[in-house]
């Protein structure tokens, strides 16, 4: 399998959730901004809306969009636990995924992040913040992860909330979120997957000194 990834992009929340599964991978790098894969070759041709994750199965199967990427890595691995496999618990991982995927990365911190957002766009998304992160909060008070256990939707809670400080959104306003993400960061997978993307991010965006 391969990974198409960005250095603490979403995809992310993909290798977390591999390396909690001990699942083997292939990790390609790609540069979103010039749509790039480290090769030089064009990452339009994998991914016509040049974003990352995408995973290229061992079948050759294309899969695009973090909820429905993260559901295969977990059924690749039942064993690992990282999403119920039936009952309402499943409908109840893909509610949080769903939560993430549309009420925070995309309404809250892609407007923060995309250089090409007006300072309007910015702002309503402080704005929409408010509530969003108000009702993580009461979700999360009192409860370890999101489900019973660490699951997918905790990889990718997890990444969405480490882009709180470069973005400015303190969460030490809801202070459940934010004792969830001191907490999950620590958990050895997530720990792992964030110190190695760091270590590459640092690299990707180092001034090229070379001759
Ligand atoms: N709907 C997609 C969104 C993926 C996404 O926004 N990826 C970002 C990185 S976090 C990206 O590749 N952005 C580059 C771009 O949109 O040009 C998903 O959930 O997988």
């Amino acid at each position: 399998m391969d990974l198409y990834f960005s250095p603490l992009a979403c995809s992310l929340a993909t290798r977390i959730a591999l390396y909690e599964a001990g699942l083997d991978c292939n990790y390609v790098q790609v540069d979103t901004r010039a749509k790039r894969v480290a090769d030089g070759s064009d990452f339009l041709a994998v991914n016509p809306m040049a974003q990352v994750p995408v995973v290229r199965t061992d079948d050759g199967e294309r899969l695009t969009e973090n909820a429905a990427i993260l559901q295969y890595v977990a059924g690749l691995k039942p064993e690992a636990g990282l999403a119920p496999q039936e009952g309402f618990q499943r409908h109840r991982l893909q509610q949080w995924l769903a939560f993430i995927t549309s009420e925070l990365h995309k309404a809250v911190f892609m407007p923060l992040f995309s250089p090409n957002s007006p300072e309007g766009a910015k702002a309503f998304a402080r704005q929409c913040a408010e509530k969003r992160f108000a009702y993580l909060n009461d979700a999360l008070d009192g409860r370890e992860f999101l489900l019973d256990r660490f699951t997918v939707a905790d990889a990718y809670l997890t990444t969405v909330l480490n882009w709180a400080n470069s973005t400015g959104i303190d969460l030490g306003k809801w202070p459940a979120v934010q004792a969830y993400f001191n907490r999950l960061r620590k958990w050895p997978s997530v720990a792992r997957a964030m110190a190695e993307e760091f270590a590459l991010y640092k690299n990707e965006k180092a001034p090229q000194t070379a001759a």
